[in-house]
């Protein structure tokens, strides 16, 4: 459970760090599974249901920015999404009923990692309401050099920024300098691994390419309010309701007056943040092959 003051700082600005959440064991666990993961990329040539690659992956060399669904590929990233820990924390910040709305795992990979770009959660799957947050949980000690989440405190309050900069189209980035808002107002979501970062699905966020030679995984789960119905709809009712983390499911949404814009038309580019990112007009963090 969390303080009051930890509640706070997460209503004031839009994100917290809680150290501790993963044990170490389970965490071991999971960068075994990952590095297997990772093992039989060898022998994936293009993006597929599991793996999103990095641009220069090879069976030689492999290099895997994300694994896509996490808790559909190994049970230990299911598992550890209904840990009463982490479920503690979520009924301080969502309430008692509480559905995943979906998962993914970013490597972020020593030297070449690449960035994510600035954005909002919230355009890419608007809700009846925004009673949603990520969970990041670092698979590592976490830090600016190894491409730590940076967030803007507050900007959860703000606007739903445009995140249509490519002709019109979807492409999943926002035009940070164009938004007023400051990188020097950022701050890095940093700890020990294990810890866990939780943001709101309205918080503008992004990090930077690893530039150090430690890897950092964050895996992250979407969490939702069970009342939070997503407006692009459900393709798969009996999915839906199996996703229901705790509490009690409902078919009575709660509908709340807050800036919504649609990922639509949908991103030129499909498949994973990374890929809609490609066809971004603008880029804030820069993207290098640095020596290994
Ligand atoms: O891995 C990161 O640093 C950013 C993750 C993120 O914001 C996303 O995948 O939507």
């Amino acid at each position: 459970m969390l303080t009051r003051n930890e509640i706070d700082k997460y209503n004031d600005e839009g994100a917290l760090v809680v150290e501790g959440v993963l044990d170490d064991v389970t965490r071991q666990h999971m960068k075994n599974v990952l590095a297997d993961l990772v093992e039989r990329s060898r022998s994936v040539k293009i993006h597929d249901k599991v793996y999103d690659l990095e641009p220069g992956h090879s069976s030689e060399d492999p290099r895997v920015r994300r694994i896509k669904a996490p808790h559909m590929v190994h049970p230990v990233f299911a598992d550890f999404m209904r840990s009463p820990k982490l479920l503690g924390i979520l009924l301080n910040l969502l309430g008692e009923n509480v559905r995943l709305h979906g998962a993914k795992l970013n490597l972020k990979s020593p030297g070449f990692g690449s960035p994510v770009e600035w954005h909002q959660d919230w355009p890419f799957y608007p809700h009846t309401n925004d009673d949603l947050l990520a969970v990041g949980v670092m698979l590592d000690d976490t830090t600016v050099e190894n491409g730590a989440l940076y967030i803007v405190p507050g900007s959860h309050k703000g606007p739903t920024y445009d995140h249509h900069g490519a002709d019109g189209r979807f492409c999943g980035a926002m035009d940070f300098a164009a938004s007023g808002l400051r990188f020097e107002d950022a701050v890095p979501c940093v700890g020990p691994a294990g810890s866990c970062s939780f943001h709101h699905v309205r918080t503008v966020h992004g990090s930077a390419q690893n530039h150090s030679k430690r890897p950092r995984g964050l895996l992250l789960y979407e969490m939702a309010a069970a009342d939070a119905f997503p407006l692009m709809g459900i393709p798969d009712y009996e999915d839906f309701k199996k996703r229901l983390l705790c509490g009690k499911e409902t078919i009575v949404p709660r509908i709340v007056d807050c800036p919504v814009r649609m990922p639509l038309p949908p991103a030129l580019n499909q498949g994973s943040i990374y890929e809609n990112q490609t066809a971004s007009a603008k880029r804030f963090f820069e993207a290098s092959e640095v020596a290994k």
